[in-house]
This record gives structure tokens, sequence and C-alpha cells, in this order.
């Protein structure tokens, strides 16, 4: 289906009723959306109202988050990423969101918050300025002995759904030598590195991501095989750090990387080490020479 072309110009590209076509849903519905919402061309602009290419995809986020049961206004606010009367959803008030619909276990609205907020956000302010500090939150709470496993377990499921979703955004295959993503044999904290594959999935840098708890031989394998212009080990805690790995595959003539706090009391083993997503970032664009 082909957008109009007889708008003024600056106009979005589709007319309603195109839109509607398109949407599978009757023009008064979405004259109703974007009257109730304040959703697509203001109301003024008569039989010039035209919709832009980002509308279109905005609404058809926000069917699909109907589609998965959420409410139409939440929907509606979680597609376009602000509130009925158009401000910018704060930071925190994003955060709260996410910890309670965790919290009572809906799903649904956990993805669908996710996903606005990485979409409107960014990967990586998405990590540094919403999703992290909700983790830590979760971790207090633990360390406190709130038994939350349950909003835990939701909630990094979801978080990892949605990175995945987040990258599939961007073409798989990118062209040249990729960085090769890894969590150290014994670690199953991958979010961080999630959040970093989402973020050079959005800046083209070219990855193989492997997941949690890799075994040293098939990162050895697959550095060998690969040819990867780094190799980042990620480590949380401090009994995941695995340098005997590292020293392997820097004896294969590989680029190493060491990231995480798991690192830190290891001092310098001569591998560059990153301790925040920047620098993580930062690093694999350098030896991507992106
Ligand atoms: C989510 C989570 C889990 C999930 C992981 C799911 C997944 N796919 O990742 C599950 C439920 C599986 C899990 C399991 C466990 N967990 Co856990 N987990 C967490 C939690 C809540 C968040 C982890 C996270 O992503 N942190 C990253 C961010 C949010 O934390 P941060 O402090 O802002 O980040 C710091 C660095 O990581 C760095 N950073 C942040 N983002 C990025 C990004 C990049 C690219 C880089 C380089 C750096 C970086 O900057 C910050 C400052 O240093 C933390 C709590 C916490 N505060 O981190 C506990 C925590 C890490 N877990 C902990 C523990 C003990 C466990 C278990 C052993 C529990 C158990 N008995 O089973 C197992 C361990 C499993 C294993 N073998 O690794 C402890 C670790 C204590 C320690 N240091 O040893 C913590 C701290 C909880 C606590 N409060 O005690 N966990």
């Amino acid at each position: 289906m082909e957008p109009d072309n007889d708008a003024p110009p600056g106009a979005g590209a589709w007319a309603p009723g195109k839109v509607a076509e398109l949407l599978g849903v009757s023009p008064v519905t979405l004259r109703s959306w974007s009257a109730r919402y304040g959703i697509g061309p203001p109301a003024g602009a008569g039989r010039h109202r035209r919709y832009s290419d980002a509308d279109v995809r905005r609404l058809q986020h926000m069917q699909r988050l109907v589609a998965r049961g959420m409410p139409v206004r939440e929907a509606a606010e979680a597609a376009f990423g602000r509130s009925p009367a158009g401000l910018e959803v704060p930071a925190s008030r994003r955060a709260r969101e996410l910890t309670e619909a965790a919290d009572e276990l809906r799903y649904a609205s956990v993805a669908g918050l996710l996903d606005e907020t990485l979409g409107t956000l960014g990967p990586a302010a998405a990590w540094t300025e919403v999703l992290a500090p909700v983790l830590r939150g979760l971790g207090d709470r633990w360390q406190r002995g709130d038994v939350c496993f349950a909003s835990e377990w939701a909630l990094t499921s979801e978080i990892s759904l949605a990175f995945e979703r987040f990258s599939r955004r961007f073409p798989a295959a990118v062209p040249g030598r990729p960085v090769l993503l890894a969590c150290c044999p014994a670690e199953r904290h991958s979010l961080p590195v999630e959040a970093l594959r989402a973020t050079l999935a959005e800046a083209a840098v070219p990855v193989a991501y492997l997941g949690q708890l890799v075994p040293a031989e098939t990162v050895a394998d697959l550095a060998a095989r690969l040819d990867p212009v780094l190799v980042v080990l990620w480590s949380t805690a401090p009994a995941t750090a695995d340098d005997l790995l590292a020293a392997r595959i820097r004896a294969l003539g590989c680029a190493v990387g060491t990231a995480g706090p798991g690192w830190e009391h290891l001092g310098d083993r001569g591998f560059r080490w990153v301790n925040d997503l920047a620098s993580a970032v930062e690093l694999a664009v350098e030896h991507a020479g992106a």
C-alpha cells in the first residue's frame, strides 16, 4: 500500500483512510483514537490530515500491544511514549511503572513498557536511566530479604526478549569481523551484555553474542573460527571472572576486553577492563573501526 502524495509539503504521507485500511480498523475508530489519545495529525488539519511513517509504525505497535491484552489507553501511551497530555515520561516514572507491572506479573504491560522505553530512549539510555536502576532496586530488595524472585525472573526474561526484539529491528548480518560477546563459563548475569549487544546493533557494529554460562571451549572455538575484532568476556561476581580463559583467548591472537565488576579484584592483567556501558561501546566501536 503506497502513501498518497497530494498532501501539502511537510505533512505526513498517509491519509487517514489509508491508515485505517492498513490497520484494519474503521476510520471512525482511528478518529476516536486521535481525539481520545492525541494520536496522529491534529484534527484542525481538516482534509489535509496526514499520518507520518512514524505515526503508522507506532499505531501498528499500539495494535500489537492491544492484541497482547493491554488496555487501549495504556497501549497508546506506551506506543506514543507520552501521557495524554503529551508530556515526555520521566525515567523515574518508567522505572516505577515497570517495577509495579513486574511485581504484579502483568507480563503484557512489562513487555509494552519495555518496548516503548527502548523505542523512545534507545537501548543505552533505557538501560542506564530505567532498567539498571530497576534491577538494582530488585537486588537491594532481595538483599533486604524481600523474596521478589518472581518479579526478578519475570522482569529479567522480559528484558532479554525486549532487547532481542529491539536488536531485530536492525539488519541481522552486518558485514565485517564481529565483536564476540560472552559471559564467563560460570556467569549467569547476561543483561548488561544484552544491553551492549542492542546498543551495538543500533550502531551497526557486527556482533556475535553467545549468552550466559558459555563454556571456555566454546568461547575459544568461536574465537578461533570467527576471527573477531574483539572478544568481550563478562563477569558480575569475582567468583566468575575467568582470567585463564582471557589469557587463552589472547594467546589465540585475539584482542580481549574484560567487562563487569567481577574482574575488578584482579587488577591490571594486561586486558582492557570496562565497567560501564558507554566505555564498553567505545571499546567495541574502536576495534570494529566503525
Ligand atoms: C537480574 C539478576 C539475576 C538474574 C540474572 C538474569 C540475567 N539474564 O542476567 C538471575 C535470577 C539469573 C540471577 C542469579 C543469581 N544471582 Co543475581 N542478580 C540480578 C540483579 C538483580 C541484576 C543484575 C544486573 O543486571 N546488574 C547490572 C546492573 C543493573 O547493576 P549495576 O550495579 O548498576 O551495574 C554495575 C556494573 O555491572 C556496571 N554495569 C552496569 N551495566 C553495564 C553494562 C556494561 C556493558 C558494562 C561493561 C558494565 C555495566 O556498572 C555498575 C557499577 O559497577 C543483581 C542486583 C544488582 N544490583 O546488580 C543480582 C546479583 C548480581 N545477583 C547476585 C547473586 C548472588 C546471584 C546468585 C548467586 C543467586 C543464587 N544463589 O542463585 C545467582 C548467580 C548465578 C550465576 N551463576 O551467575 C548478587 C551478586 C553478589 C556478588 N557480587 O557476588 C546480586 C548483586 C544480588 C545481591 N544483591 O546480592 N541474578
